[in-house]
């Protein structure tokens, strides 16, 4: 009688003892998957247990049509705020808190402006269009690991937008429009 000659398996054809094998096997493939996609990731965003900052000293200007009002810490903090972990290219890293972007300026009656030009301590300026607004969410940061931020370390307030922080980082998204260390914002 013919002996019939099998050549062995493959490990992963191999009929394991236990279902688990291909069970792991594509956990394994998802992880891969998911860790090797770092285009994708973008910074999560959840909200702080940070309670709300009483300090009334203005830290910010607001202006729009003619019109000047100084805002504080406590009272941008009063929205609520909101955190994300991230390391920003000025090389500060950890968690960023803040309040979001479209939340302050519908508190300030700010939101339907056509456009609002941002001016930084050092006159850096940048202009947000609604569209800007609308493609993505913008974090207006106080807090950096809890701490406020001053103007020492990129305060008293700067923008991020969490969704680019990958991006960002890897130099696939620009960065201009994370202005920091904000004195004015003014509604057009
Ligand atoms: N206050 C302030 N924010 C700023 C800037 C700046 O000069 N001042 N430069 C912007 C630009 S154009 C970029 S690319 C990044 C990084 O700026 P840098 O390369 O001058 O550090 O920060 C942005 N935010
Ligand atoms: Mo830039």
């Amino acid at each position: 009688m013919r002996q019939t000659h099998r050549l062995p398996l493959p490990w992963y054809c191999r009929r394991s003892p236990t279902p688990y094998g291909a069970t792991w096997l594509a956990a394994f493939l998802a992880l891969v998957l998911f860790l090797g996609d770092g285009s994708a990731r973008a910074a999560a965003v959840t909200s702080s247990d940070l309670p709300p900052s009483q300090d009334d000293t203005p830290i910010l200007t607001l202006q729009q049509d003619g019109e000047q009002r100084h805002v504080s810490r406590a009272k941008i903090e009063s929205l609520g705020l909101h955190e994300v972990s991230l390391l920003h290219f000025e090389g500060l890293e950890g968690r960023f808190a803040g309040v979001w972007l479209d939340d302050f300026l519908a508190a300030q009656g700010l939101d339907e402006a056509s456009r609002l030009r941002f001016i930084a301590h050092d006159d850096y300026t940048v202009f947000l269009s609604p569209k800007d607004r609308a493609a993505k969410r913008y974090l207006l940061v106080t807090r950096l690991d809890g701490e406020p931020l001053t103007r020492d370390n990129f305060g008293p307030t700067l923008l991020v937008v969490p969704a680019d922080a990958e991006a960002v980082a890897e130099g696939s998204e620009s960065m201009t429009r994370w202005i920091w260390s904000i004195r004015e914002i003014h509604a057009h």
